[in-house]
């Protein structure tokens, strides 16, 4: 069974002002579906991997066949991880902020929100060239209660996934993102980011981790 674009959880402008309907259509219809579209294109050859999730794919890079290997790299990973993005959206909210197990498990490990978010920002601002932000679960040996977070940025579509990671929260940052709203300006987008962080879906990915 080929993978199929999702539908977005919203409306194209339901997280207007902060992220335009335009940027949503064209972001969502033409660059995800594309991802979708080479995503099938490389499995293709190896019929057999679509009994696999994207994710298991992607969290053992070397079970790939050497053919599809970098393919599945960007195109399945362009696919989960847009899956992710708009799932952890939702129309705006100006005191938007985490709670219950998550915030616990922030403070934790970032000391406070306002650490959190300054560490994530400061990440996303200076990632250079095209790729994404991540907050992670860190997976230890033992039962760690909290969970340890971890803040960390991939290049072009890798996913934290093949790195042992469990993304719970993301931010794109490839010009595609932002660019017809912000432009160049970056720290403009991750500000109206925050508004629109959907922490409610990102503490369920915490208890699922
Ligand atoms: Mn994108």
């Amino acid at each position: 069974m080929a993978h199929t674009l999702p539908q977005l959880p919203y409306a194209y402008d339901a997280l207007e002002p902060y992220i335009d309907a335009k940027t949503m259509e064209i972001h969502h219809s033409k660059h995800h579906q594309t991802y979708t579209d080479k995503f099938n294109t490389a499995l293709e050859k190896h019929p057999e991997l679509f009994e696999k999730t994207p994710q298991d794919l992607l969290k053992d890079l070397s079970q790939l066949p050497e053919d599809i290997r970098q393919a599945v790299v960007n195109h399945g990973g362009g696919y989960i991880n847009h899956n992710l993005f708009w799932e952890i959206l939702r129309p705006g909210q100006e005191d938007n902020a985490p709670q219950g197990a998550l915030l616990e498990a922030i403070n934790k490990s970032f000391t406070s929100f306002e650490a959190f978010k300054t560490a994530f920002t400061t990440e996303a601002s200076t990632k250079f060239g095209s790729g994404w932000t991540w907050l992670c679960v860190a997976h230890t040996n033992e039962a760690t209660k909290p969970k340890k977070l971890v803040i960390l940025s991939t290049s072009n579509q890798d996913s934290p996934l093949s790195q042992g990671l469990t993304p719970i929260m993301t931010i794109d940052v490839w010009e595609h993102a932002y660019y017809l709203k912000h432009q160049n300006r970056r720290p403009e987008y991750i500000e109206n980011f925050w508004k629109v962080a959907n922490w409610a879906k990102a503490e369920e990915l915490l208890k699922q981790a």
